[in-house]
């Protein structure tokens, strides 16, 4: 039977139980199917002959039949053989990830459509979340097209505009709270305690991580059931490494790959407890008090999945890696130039950590790599436009743009 279960003591807990933490020890849960179950499900629909996108793998997912979904077309997003960027870095066979290309820009998506069609079965009327911009914009727009109460709480500081403004456009109540993002998302917690008839949202939430186990599923459909030998993914609070994993692990126990990928954690080098745990060897995190990176969506120094992400990296013989805020900026410009893909720099730290992989030998150069980038570069203009040359004033006539452009020596030497 599909249910919850407590990743460390194994009590479960009913799909439609309420419940954040186990009772018995406060551990987090996840979704556990019965794999001959899962199989028979996967042989009643013709799943396959469906577009690749979240709902492709409604039987993987532990939504009840009559559920009404809550879509907007998430998923299915393109995974792009970046023949450039792979000569750059001295790889031949790349590929890009790009979740950009979700409906509200980001991986949040394929989590949130899950969690609110969950939340809607369940008969919620007002959601919640804690966020440092994405999953607020994402389940701000969910929230919009159930109809139902929607509140954000963001950290102090910095937050992207552009999801800031998603948030705000979709009608979420967004409260900034005085602290940083972990001190946000333990009222999350508390609320959630205290007012029953509020339903948590955040990356905990079991039913939002089956979501984002379909990107695992889609890099193995668009690669034909080939696995990658390494699939390298930003880190922030660690939801989304366990959910790819998850997916992976699922379709190899379904059979339908052969072998599993290493996956590879990219922390900022200023927020990065995983990493440092994985990079000295220790199967438990020291939290970081003040976390600090230009890649605000991954500013995140006590992340609640740590856990599922240790066990994914050590499981897949995969790594972690931390990269600096300039080598995110650069890698988020590079890709920008020569791929054409625009991602923000939480998104960048992957490119940014595979190039380290690669100058130091543990990534190689005929290996087949997917690199996720996690959200699209318009979800944070500022930082875009500060590292990007100055649009140039210019007189309106034809000679004034020709001679800013170089083209009037051409004209003259004709
Ligand atoms: C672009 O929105 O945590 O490791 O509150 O927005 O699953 O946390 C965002 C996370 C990577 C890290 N890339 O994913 C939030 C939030 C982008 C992100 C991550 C986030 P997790």
């Amino acid at each position: 039977m599909v249910r919850q279960e407590c990743i460390n003591c194994k009590a479960t807990y009913g799909i439609d139980d309420i419940v954040y933490f186990c009772k018995k020890c406060g551990d987090i849960l996840e979704i556990k199917f019965d794999i001959n179950e899962l199989t028979e499900n996967i042989d009643i629909y013709d799943w396959k002959t469906k577009p690749i996108s979240v709902w492709r793998y409604r039987p993987f997912m532990p939504i009840h039949e009559s559920a009404k979904l809550i879509t907007l077309g998430e998923g299915g997003t393109g995974l792009h053989h970046s023949e450039h960027l792979g000569t750059e870095l001295c790889i031949n066979n790349l590929y890009i990830k790009n979740e950009g290309e979700n409906p509200t820009g980001s991986f949040k998506d394929r989590g949130m459509t899950v969690g609110v069609t969950k939340a809607i079965e369940l008969g919620a009327r007002h959601v919640i979340c804690a966020s440092t911009g994405n999953t607020s914009a994402s389940l701000a727009a969910y929230a919009a097209r159930a109809g139902i109460r929607c509140t954000v709480l963001i950290p102090s500081g910095k937050i992207a505009y552009g999801k800031l403004s998603q948030a705000m456009i979709h009608g979420a109540k967004v409260l900034q709270v005085k602290g940083n993002f972990d001190e946000a998302l333990e009222f999350v917690f508390k609320l959630g305690e205290k007012h029953k008839e509020i339903y948590l949202l955040n990356s905990i939430n079991p039913f939002r991580i089956e979501g984002q186990k379909s990107l695992g599923y889609e890099i193995c459909d668009q690669l034909n059931y080939e696995t990658p030998d390494a699939i390298v993914i930003p880190v922030g609070n660690a939801g989304n490494i366990s959910a790819v994993w998850k997916g992976l692990t699922e379709f190899y126990q379904l059979g339908l790959i052969k072998k599993l990928p290493k996956m590879i954690g990219i922390q900022a080098q200023g927020s990065a407890p995983i990493a440092h745990a994985i990079k000295t060897g220790n199967d438990k995190i020291i939290p970081v008090e003040n976390p600090e990176t230009i890649a605000t969506a991954i500013r995140i120094g006590a992340p609640v999945s740590w856990k599922k992400a240790i066990n994914a990296i050590q499981e897949s013989h995969g790594t972690a890696e931390t990269v600096t805020d300039e080598e995110i900026l650069d890698a988020q410009k590079t890709l920008a130039r020569i791929e054409g893909i625009f991602v923000e720099p939480a998104s960048a730290s992957s490119i940014a950590g595979l190039k380290k992989l690669i100058k130091k030998g543990i990534v190689l150069e005929n290996e087949k790599i997917v690199c996720i980038t996690t959200g699209h570069g318009l979800k944070d203009p500022d930082t875009a436009i500060k590292q990007s040359e100055k649009p140039i004033e210019v007189d309106a006539n034809i000679e004034a743009i020709e001679t800013t452009l170089d083209l009037r020596k051409a004209i003259l030497a004709r």
